[in-house]
């Protein structure tokens, strides 16, 4: 195992129901350090581009709509083998099927409106934590 980075993304619904602290208390809870963060509006534009893998998929358009709807917070975090860490810390992409104690079970409401993203590869990690972050914002 090595010491990675990777994103995580607090969601419109959580930031909007003012969960960014908690949430960012639970990541540092279990290990992560928080490298770089901001609180961001996102354009179309960029939620187009950073979920053009799911382009094709029949929720796209909604989950753009979400994900320009309010305030979002990115952050890069790291620790030991961070990202697959990080995924099993947020929970199943559906809060019912998250597992108990997961970021997703404690603060999601729906598939979509689910709290937070994690990148979910080392390779997309690097890409996203370059999307949000220059090499001089993390520390
Ligand atoms: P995860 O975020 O767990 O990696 P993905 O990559 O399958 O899940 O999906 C990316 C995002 O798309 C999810 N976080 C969620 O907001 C949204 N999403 C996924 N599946 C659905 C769905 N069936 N209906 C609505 N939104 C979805």
């Amino acid at each position: 195992m090595s010491v990675e980075t990777t994103l995580a993304i607090v969601k419109p619904d959580a930031f909007g129901t003012g969960k960014a602290g908690l949430i960012l208390a639970h990541l540092e809870e279990r290990g992560f350090e928080l490298v770089a963060a901001r609180v961001a509006r996102l354009r179309r534009v960029e939620a187009e581009a950073f979920y053009v893998v799911h382009s094709e998929r029949p929720f796209y358009g909604s989950l753009v709509d979400f994900m320009t709807s309010g305030p979002c917070m990115p952050v890069a975090l790291r620790r030991e083998d961070a990202v697959a860490h990080l995924r099993s810390v947020i929970g199943a992409t559906d809060p019912a099927e998250a597992e108990e104690g997961t970021v997703r079970a404690l603060f999601a409401e729906s598939k979509e409106r689910n709290a937070i993203h994690a990148s979910d590869s080392v390779e997309n990690a690097a890409v996203e934590v370059s999307f949000f972050f220059s090499g001089t914002e993390l520390i």
